[in-house]
């Protein structure tokens, strides 16, 4: 596999200054504590869903879905943000290795869960991109959070980041169909398509706005 060969240039790698070293021929293991963090994230996730589901009778959380980017997602996104195709890179410079997206009902409640995330010890937070009050020029609107989790391997603690989007079902819709128009087809976005799809989100979040009112 080209990334892993060409990631086997490099014969060791140290994750976040700990004293762990991963011999360079184990990509998988290194996938092993992006998928071992994301679980973490996925159990704290489902068991605010059902607190609020139980406790409250309420939907905070409509589902979860969760991902491990593929290795050839990787190296496209190296190879666009012009890294050094290598470990150490890979681990400080992408951080969307490991991805839970959370879909709430609601818009207000995207703001309610980000907050219960941040109130979580155990959780730092690296980064953080408001794309609720802010979509971005394409018409995405979603709540970003990069967290360090920390993972026991071996005895040692060591932090592996997770990306979290919070966003809600509607926003979900777009993003889904928007990516799939982008990645799936070959065809280039028009300017014409382009500015439909900013239409669509448009009246999406008008949707969200009214929703949140009714209830
Ligand atoms: P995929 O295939 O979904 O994984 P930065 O963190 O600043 O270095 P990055 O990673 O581009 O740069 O950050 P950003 O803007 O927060 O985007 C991260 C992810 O958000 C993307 O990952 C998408 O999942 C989603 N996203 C961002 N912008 C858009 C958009 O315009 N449309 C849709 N549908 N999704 C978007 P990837 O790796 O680009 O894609």
């Amino acid at each position: 596999m080209e990334l892993e060969n060409s990631l086997l240039k490099q014969d060791t790698l140290h994750l976040e200054g700990k004293d762990v070293e991963i011999k360079s021929e184990t990509f998988e293991k290194l996938m092993f504590l992006y998928s071992a963090a994301l679980k973490e994230v996925e159990t704290k996730i489902n068991i605010l869903k059902d607190e609020f589901k139980y406790l409250y009778n309420y939907t905070l959380i409509d589902h979860i879905t969760t991902r491990i980017k593929k290795p050839e997602s990787i190296l496209n996104k190296m190879k666009k943000k012009q890294l050094y195709i290598n470990y150490q890179s890979l681990i400080e410079e992408i951080s969307d290795i490991a991805g839970i997206r959370i879909i709430c009902p609601l818009k207000d409640d995207i703001f309610s869960v980000i907050n219960l995330i941040k109130s979580y010890p155990e959780f730092k937070v690296l980064k953080e991109k408001d794309y609720i009050t802010r979509p971005k020029k394409s018409g995405y609107s979603s709540y970003h959070l990069i967290i360090d989790v920390p993972v026991n391997v071996a005895g040692k603690m060591i932090y592996v980041k997770v990306e979290i989007q919070v966003r809600t079902m509607a926003m979900d819709f777009w993003a889904s169909l928007e990516h799939d128009i982008k990645y799936k087809t070959d065809k280039k976005i028009s300017k014409k398509m382009s500015k439909e799809l900013i239409e669509c989100a448009k009246l999406i979040n008008k949707m969200d706005v009214q929703m949140s009112n009714m209830v």
